[in-house]
C-alpha cells in the first residue's frame, strides 16, 4: 500500500503535540499550508514535519512577528473572508499599525496575485476572490486612518473611465487621510465630468490624482488633465498608478506631475504640493 501524504487535522494535532483547537487555528488562518476537502482539512506530512509553532518554541513576542503576506494571499485567493481577517488582526495585535498592514501586507499580496495571474498561475476566479476579500479588509481598515484636527486640504483621486481597479484609490485614499488630507475618493471607472465636478466642488483643493492601473484605461487619461484645466481647478493634476511607469510618461500625458510608485511617495507628492503654497 502507498504511504499517505497528507493527515487530517487530529492526527497533526498528535503528531505536534499541540491542541486541536490550535492546529485547527493555524490551519484556517493559513499559518500551517493546509487544504480544505469538503468539511475536513488535510495536512501534508512533508509540511507539517517542516513545521514549527513558534509560540510552542517562545519565539513569539509583541512586535517581533514580521507580516507573511504568503499566507494573506493563500486564504484570499481561497476567498476565505474571516480567515484573510485574522491574520490582518494577527499583524495589528503584534504591533503592526494600519499603515504597515497596506504597505507590507495587503499590497504585496495584491501586487504577488497580479503576477502569479499574469503567469497563468492563478486563475481570473481566484484574482476575483481575493478582490472580494481585499474589498472588505479596506472596508474594516479604513477607518483607522481617521485623523482629527485641522485638514491639510482636499485631494481628488480615482481612476480613469474604463479602469475597474477600485482598490488601489482607496488604498491610497486611506493612507493619505492618515496624513491628515481631506480625501474624495472617486474610485473606479470614473467619468471625466466626475473629476470636475468634485474639484470645483473641494475645499482647499491640493491637486487631483488620477491612478490608472490598466494600459488600456491610459488613453482616456489625458482629457481628465484637459478638461480639468479648461475649468481652471487651480491645483495640479498628477498622475499615478500601476500603469504610469514615470514621471515622463505622466507629463507626455498632460499631467503636472507624477504622484510616484508606491504609497510613500504620493505622500511626498501631496506633502510637496502643501509645502510649496504655504511658503
Ligand atoms: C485586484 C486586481 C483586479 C481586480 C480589481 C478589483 C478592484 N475592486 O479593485 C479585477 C479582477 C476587477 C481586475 C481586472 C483586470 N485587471 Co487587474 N489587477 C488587480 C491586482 C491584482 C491588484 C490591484 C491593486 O489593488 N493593487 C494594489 C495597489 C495599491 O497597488 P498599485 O496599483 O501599484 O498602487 C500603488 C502605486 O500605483 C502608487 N500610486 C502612485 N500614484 C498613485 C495615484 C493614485 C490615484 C493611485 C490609486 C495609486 C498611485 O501608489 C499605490 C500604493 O502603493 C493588480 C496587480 C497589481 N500589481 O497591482 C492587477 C492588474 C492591475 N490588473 C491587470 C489586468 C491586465 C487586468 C484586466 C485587464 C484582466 C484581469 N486581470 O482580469 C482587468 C482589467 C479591467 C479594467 N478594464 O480595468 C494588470 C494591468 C497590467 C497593465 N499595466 O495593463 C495587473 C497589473 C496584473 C498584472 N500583473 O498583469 N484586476
Amino acid at each position: 500500500m502507498p504511504e499517505a501524504t497528507h493527515v487530517g487535522l487530529r492526527e497533526a494535532a498528535e503528531r505536534l503535540s499541540v491542541h486541536y483547537m490550535t492546529i485547527y487555528r493555524y490551519a484556517r488562518t493559513g499559518r500551517l499550508p493546509a487544504e480544505r476537502v469538503g468539511s475536513t482539512w488535510r495536512v501534508a506530512i512533508a509540511d507539517l514535519e517542516r513545521y514549527r509553532v513558534p509560540e510552542e518554541r517562545g519565539s513569539s513576542t509583541r512586535n517581533s512577528q514580521p507580516l507573511r503576506p504568503m499566507r494573506l494571499l493563500g486564504r484570499m485567493t481561497a476567498g476565505d473572508e474571516p480567515g484573510s481577517w485574522s491574520i490582518v488582526e494577527e499583524a495589528l495585535t503584534s504591533g503592526a499599525t494600519a499603515n504597515q498592514v497596506y504597505v507590507d501586507l495587503l499590497v504585496p499580496c495584491l501586487r504577488t496575485i497580479g503576477a502569479e495571474w499574469a503567469q497563468g498561475h492563478l486563475s481570473v476566479a481566484a484574482e476575483h476572490r481575493a478582490s472580494a476579500v481585499a474589498t472588505r479588509i479596506v472596508g474594516r481598515i479604513g477607518p483607522m486612518f481617521a485623523r482629527r484636527g485641522l485638514s491639510r486640504g482636499t485631494i481628488v483621486l480615482g481612476a480613469p473611465e474604463g479602469d475597474l481597479h477600485a482598490l488601489p484609490s482607496a488604498i491610497v485614499a486611506d493612507v493619505l487621510r492618515g496624513r491628515g488630507f481631506e480625501v474624495l475618493d472617486l474610485g473606479a471607472n470614473t467619468p471625466v465630468r466626475s473629476f470636475v465636478e468634485s474639484a470645483q466642488g473641494a475645499n482647499r483643493l491640493v491637486a487631483v490624482m488620477v491612478g490608472a492601473s490598466s494600459n488600456e484605461s491610459v488613453a482616456r487619461i489625458t482629457e481628465i488633465a484637459v478638461d480639468l484645466r479648461v475649468a481652471a481647478i487651480g491645483a495640479p493634476v498628477l498622475f499615478g498608478g500601476g500603469a504610469i511607469a514615470n514621471q515622463s510618461v505622466a507629463l507626455d500625458l498632460g499631467a503636472d506631475g507624477w504622484s510616484g510608485a508606491d504609497a510613500s511617495s504620493v505622500i511626498d507628492a501631496a506633502e510637496g504640493i502643501t509645502s510649496r503654497s504655504t511658503r
